[in-house]
């Protein structure tokens, strides 16, 4: 079996799984692969009901890789092949691939198929959507063209299943040169000209869910990373859901200024994310934390210093959580700390920080599935980046009488 780490979230009747693996075999690619995969069916026959994986995002070393792994995933899946976005982040254990899943039991949740680029999942009075859109360089084209194409067809993908970005949760961008300078404008400023410009006509502002909002739209919490192959590659997850027990909340960093505020050094539009999007079902929630740097204010601090960048990171993410920072937006009575992260996913920017990096990660954080990749990082000084889910219950009140 390769190595594996996974997370089991039973809300209610629903079971779900959070799953990273990493082959424990070198070898060909192909071998590779397939003991991944191998490894994530062996997780969920071990589970005792049916499960089934809604989403992954698998991480390449090699970007000739690529079309193996599409055929080697199709004859895995078959007919069930889960929203797959493949990435070209080398691992930083030194394999060629590593996968990150997401399961479902199927007994009392229905999963639907609709083709490469949408899936969605139904359960409890809840729908999510899962959709994704790619794009390969062409020439001639913008990444600002290419951008909005990207955003378009996301949108189209969402249609299709029956939602908006409206419904949008949490968004992943991987974007390919990422920093890479086209007539002196680098590639993610670009991006975020396109976003900024898609983002102006979604009525974030009158989200179907009921969401407190400080008189800012809420934008879906959002990753935007490097990859190594040449183009844009992206998914983002929806919910929808009439139940009154379910709402959302946009959370923002308090030692950070909203990245949708930055100045203008950074990015002539600014990036249109929330720092983490929190979803509350009955007495449960759920928070996705957007990829988190070394930044406070807006500035990059700890430049050149791997480990300390990791240690502000990872205090960013728990003063974004912190139950201080849940109330402070509006809901006095959530709020979580590290321990509670479900998962993590981390983006290191020189292979030989990896060490510094994990080290850190383990000491406080503990055991609990992550994964180290390769990536560039959009500011130049930026050494790591790091995002995550954690999983929350609301405090209750006792009541003396
Ligand atoms: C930062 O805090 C680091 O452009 O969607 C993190 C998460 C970053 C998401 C995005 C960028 C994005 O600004 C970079």
């Amino acid at each position: 079996m390769g190595v594996q780490h996974h997370t089991v979230i039973q809300v209610g009747a629903v079971k779900r799984l959070a799953i990273m693996v990493t082959p424990q075999c070198g070898g060909e690619f192909k071998d590779e692969a397939w003991e991944a995969l191998a490894t994530i069916r062996a997780i969920l026959r071990q589970q005792n009901e049916p499960m089934e994986v809604t989403m992954q995002t698998v991480f390449l070393r090699d970007r000739d890789d690529v079309p193996m792994a599409e055929l080697l995933f199709a004859a895995c899946y078959g007919d069930k092949m889960p929203l797959t976005i493949f990435v070209v982040q080398p691992p930083c254990e030194g394999r060629g691939i590593a996968i990150e899943a997401w399961a479902v039991g199927t007994r009392h949740a229905q999963v639907a198929y609709h083709g490469e680029h949408l899936v969605t999942v139904d359960y409890d009075g809840m729908r999510w959507i899962y959709a994704s859109a790619g794009s390969l360089h062409r020439e001639g084209r913008t990444a600002y063209e290419q951008s909005l194409e990207v955003f378009e067809s996301m949108q189209r993908a969402l249609a299709q299943g029956g939602a908006s970005f409206e419904d949008v949760v949490r968004v992943w961008l991987y974007q390919g040169s990422i920093t890479e300078e086209v007539h002196g404008v680098e590639r993610y400023r670009e991006l975020n000209r396109a976003r900024t410009d898609f983002f102006a006509n979604i009525p974030f502002d009158k989200r179907p869910l009921p969401s407190p909002h400080n008189g800012h739209a809420i934008y879906p919490a959002s990753t935007g990373i490097g990859t190594r192959c040449h183009g844009l590659i992206t998914a983002c997850m929806a919910l929808q859901s009439k139940r009154d027990d379910v709402s959302l909340l946009g959370l923002e960093n308090p030692l950070q200024i909203s990245a949708f505020d930055y100045p203008k050094e950074y990015s002539v539009k600014s990036p249109k994310f929330a720092r983490a999007m929190a979803v509350r079902v009955g007495n449960h929630v759920t928070t996705w934390i957007s990829g988190t740097a070394s930044i406070v204010n807006a500035e990059t601090v700890h430049k050149g210093d791997a480990m300390k960048q990791t240690e502000q990171t990872l205090t960013n993410i728990e003063k974004l959580i912190a139950p201080e920072n849940f109330a402070r937006h509006g809901w006095a009575d959530a709020g979580a700390t590290l321990a509670d992260l479900a998962k993590i996913h981390v983006y290191v920017k020189h292979p030989e920080d990896f060490d510094k990096v994990r080290q850190v990660c383990e000491r406080r954080l503990g055991r609990l599935p992550a994964i180290y990749a390769v990536a560039d990082v959009c500011r130049p000084d930026l050494l790591v980046e790091i995002e995550g889910v954690a999983f929350s219950s609301i405090r209750q009140t006792k009541s003396l009488t």
